[in-house]
């Protein structure tokens, strides 16, 4: 259409009329949310000898804080809008003219066991975990989520925040620096129609009790800040270890839930396990009382495989929730050569119960379950030279999906 031959007043009325249509959209939207009818059943405990946990270590690490006092290494592009905008009213359309993840999708909630859109149909999220975002700031920036949605298919992403290791929150992190990170992850997420977890990432303290307080005031103000942000899904403890046994997440959990649910009221919360959350077993055996919860498993493919397996498909089909926030294919050191047998295996379990799933990690580190090898320095447009094993194997998972 040659718009010089346009006639204002048609014009004056199309656009009113668009702005009514998306106003009109950002409420439905808005509203859409439903009430989940189903909690998981507190149907009999399926008992399972842990495997021999192994326990992540790294000796070589930059610490958080050099990472984020190094101001090149901050985004600083495309400050955070403020809360008015919601997602609902930004780029509702990719360039190609597709919807966004979150405009084909609406708010989520759990129905039994699945995560369920704003249409009342399943959904299954997928996408890359960052590696902690301390340690790798530069990959949150809205080239790199651009690419990872468009030019990868994916539809969320999460942004793992370490609360005692890595330059972690609760201890030698920068609160404000770290808080800023998120805050822009959170921002290009919404920007681009995607989906976008917010990880608490327990792990060298085990126990979630440990930071208890800061958790608080943590998600407090996070889901105080994303109230209106219906793609913003809280995980509240990445991965209990030793001490942190499911009644110590429980007490856990029966503190912080509350507290998102007072601000954001049918968030969607991903609920960590024990032993690296690989005990998804007990959350069966005594699930939680709160409906929109999910809980978490991460598997590890050259370390977990049948019996791991075996327990998520025994989980789900006894009615429990489950969504896999990270794995990798390589062993649970994140390290070592990868399982291509073993990574199939668990592909196959996941699409058969269209279990979400984000991998494990978004970064150019020198070990095998990072993405891009350590030579690269792009922060998108990959081609196969710049991806690792486990790069070329997620992509290519990730391209097949059809949606
Ligand atoms: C690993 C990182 C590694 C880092 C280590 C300790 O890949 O670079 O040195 O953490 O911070 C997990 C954890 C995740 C681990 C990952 C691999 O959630 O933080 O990342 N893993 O060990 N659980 C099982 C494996």
């Amino acid at each position: 259409m040659n718009f010089a031959t346009v006639n204002p007043t048609k014009k004056a009325y199309s656009l009113f009329a668009v702005c009514t249509i998306l106003l009109i959209a950002s409420c439905i939207n808005g509203c859409g949310q439903k009430t989940p009818e189903t909690t998981p059943p507190a149907s009999a405990a399926v008992s399972y000898s842990a495997a021999a946990p192994v326990s992540p270590t790294d000796e070589d690490i930059l610490t958080g804080t050099e990472a984020i006092e190094n101001p090149d290494e901050t985004p600083k592009e495309d400050e955070p809008m403020d809360n008015e905008t919601t997602q609902n009213t930004i780029n509702p359309e990719t360039p190609d003219g597709a919807q966004t993840p979150f405009a084909r999708h609406g708010a989520l909630h759990v129905e039994g066991t699945a995560l369920t859109d704003s249409h009342g149909d399943p959904i299954q999220l997928r996408g890359m975990s960052t590696h902690g975002i301390a340690w790798f700031p530069e990959y949150i920036n809205p080239e790199t989520f651009r690419y990872l949605r468009s030019g990868w298919n994916t539809n969320c992403i999460r942004l793992a925040m370490y609360t005692a290791e890595n330059g972690g929150y609760c201890t030698d992190g920068s609160q404000e620096e770290l808080k800023k990170l998120i805050q822009g992850g959170v921002e290009y997420a919404t920007e681009l129609g995607m989906y976008v977890i917010i990880d608490w990432h327990v792990l060298s303290d085990q126990n979630p009790l440990t930071y208890k307080e800061e958790a608080i005031r943590f998600f407090d103000e996070m889901s105080k800040q994303y109230a209106d942000y219906d793609n913003v899904i809280y995980e509240i403890c990445n991965e209990p270890n030793n001490a942190g046994t499911w009644e110590s997440v429980c007490a856990y959990a029966g503190e912080v839930i509350p507290v998102i649910r007072a601000n954001s009221k049918n968030a969607v919360i991903l609920v960590g396990t024990p032993t690296w959350s690989q005990d998804i077993d007990q959350a069966l055996a005594a699930p939680l009382d709160y409906d929109n919860i999910m809980y978490v498993l991460h598997f590890y493919a050259a370390t977990h495989t049948d019996w791991l397996r075996e327990r998520m498909r025994t989980c789900i089909e006894s009615g429990l929730p489950v969504f896999v926030s990270e794995f990798g294919i390589c062993d649970a050191s994140g390290n070592g050569a990868v399982d291509l047998e073993q990574a199939n295996a668990w592909k196959e379990l996941i699409e058969t119960y269209n279990v979400s799933y984000l991998c494990w990690n978004l970064a150019n580190k020198n070990e095998s379950s990072s993405i891009l090898v350590p030579g690269c320095s792009k922060l998108s447009d990959w081609n196969e030279e710049d991806l690792s094993e486990q790069g070329r194997w997620i992509r290519d998972w990730f391209l097949g999906e059809k949606e």
